[in-house]
């Protein structure tokens, strides 16, 4: 008999360093007191960045959206830009807020990435770019995108806001394409409270957006452009430096959790789980996405969703509604079917995953699904709401 958790198991928890070791940052940070604008403590902290990523041509942000908008208001993009329905809400808006029209193309089936036979039908003289998203950490078909950009010689961004600590090759995925924009949240596994963070390979743009993020000023006296303020503070950045000590051991415990959950849910029938990507890639886990078929299941994806809630365990259906179908971008005229993007979205629930998840508890978790599935298995399809409720008892 399974009883419910407790307390509540949401589906992510900020990783959050030793209270001790995080008051003597705040200690120096109280001796300089120093809270924003460029302080020690953002330059130590773009200094480790920098040897983390490899690289010189990174900017810090207060958080993962102004980053983007600054990047696309930056780059000078207008026209269309192709990009995906089935996002986080912040990458589409990025867009609205620099007058670019959004043009929405399907995803591919394994990963919910952006399907580049799609992107390429979608092309028009308008279109200037192509805004691709690392879902849930999976990384695009970078070769094959790169490849349309070249070709099409369009721009080729990524929201890479779930993808740190991923590699490609033993390289950091924000080295692929022209700009890649990571996101800090206290929900992702990596983050600085809040945060953003651009990574690009034409070094000018740092100073562009260096401005672009502080008014635009060159110096007390000289203002260069209409810049807003986007700039990361200190505390932020003690955040962030302190959790990148820990990240090694942040994506390590994940992938436990990710291998219990995949043994434990993939004999389920009506639980799909996406491949883990190819072995070129250090995947970070940053989400443990399934897709539920009722048929198979014995109950829809929100029966279970419902049901899980009456034990605690508190999933989310990260990306449902598809962005496409928020009322402020509905009257936008679509091409593509999205057939895909529509049944991933109708689908989709996201566990929970975060280091500090009991692995006795991950199994629990696999216990109630198993059990609420078979609990339903017997019963018709079109109970499922009632039988969410009742199979919480009956198990
Ligand atoms: N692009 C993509 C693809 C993104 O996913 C995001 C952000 C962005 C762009 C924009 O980046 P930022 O501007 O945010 O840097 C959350 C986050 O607020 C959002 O950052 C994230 N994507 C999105 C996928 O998820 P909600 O509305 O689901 O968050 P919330 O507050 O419901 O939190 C989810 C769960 O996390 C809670 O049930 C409990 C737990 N939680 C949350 C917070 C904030 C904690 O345990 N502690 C906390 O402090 O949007």
């Amino acid at each position: 008999m399974l009883k419910p958790f407790e307390k509540p198991i949401y589906v992510t928890r900020p990783f959050l360093p030793p209270l001790a070791e995080f008051a003597a940052g705040l200690e120096e940070i109280w001796d300089n007191a120093w809270l924003t604008n460029n302080g020690p403590v953002i330059k130590r902290y773009q200094k480790e960045l920098c040897d983390y990523f490899a690289t010189e041509n990174l900017c810090l942000f207060n958080n993962g959206t102004l980053a983007l908008q600054i990047a696309l208001q930056g780059l000078r993009l207008s026209g269309e830009v192709i990009t995906t329905p089935f996002t986080f809400v912040a990458t589409t808006h990025a867009l609205y807020w620099n007058k670019i029209r959004p043009v929405f193309v399907d995803i591919e089936p394994e990963h919910y990435t952006l399907d580049p036979a799609k992107v390429e039908a979608a092309i028009t003289p308008w279109t200037t770019a192509i805004l691709a998203v690392h879902v849930y950490g999976y990384p695009c078909r970078l070769q094959e995108l790169a490849d349309i950009a070249r070709r099409y010689k369009l721009l080729l961004l990524y929201d890479a806001a779930h993808a740190f600590g991923v590699t490609v090759d033993g390289k950091s995925i924000g080295h692929y394409g022209d700009l890649s924009m990571f996101s800090f949240h206290a929900t992702k596994l990596y983050h600085s409270l809040e945060g953003g963070m651009l990574m690009f390979s034409n070094p000018n743009l740092k100073k562009l957006f260096d401005y672009l993020k502080n008014f635009g000023f060159e110096n007390e006296l000289e203002v260069v452009m209409a810049g807003t303020n986007a700039k990361m503070n200190e505390v932020q950045a003690l955040m962030g430096l302190q959790v990148l000590g820990h990240l090694e051991g942040i994506i390590s415990r994940r992938k436990q959790i990710d291998a219990i959950y995949r043994s434990r849910l993939a004999p389920i029938p009506g639980v799909q789980i996406p491949s883990l990507p190819a072995d070129n890639v250090r995947y970070n886990h940053a989400y443990f996405p399934v897709e539920i078929d009722a048929q198979a299941f014995g109950m829809s994806r929100d029966a279970l969703q419902a049901a899980l809630q009456k034990y605690n365990v508190f999933t989310r259906r990260y990306f449902y509604p598809l962005v496409s179908d928020f009322a402020c971008y509905r009257s936008l005229s679509i091409n593509d079917p999205l057939a895909t993007a529509k049944r991933v979205a109708q689908r989709i629930l996201t566990l929970p995953i975060y280091d500090s998840l009991a692995l006795p508890d991950v199994e629990r978790i696999c216990d109630m699904i198993q059990g609420l599935s078979r609990a339903c298995g017997q019963k018709p399809l079109n109970d499922s709401e009632d039988i969410g409720a009742s199979a919480v008892t009956a198990v």
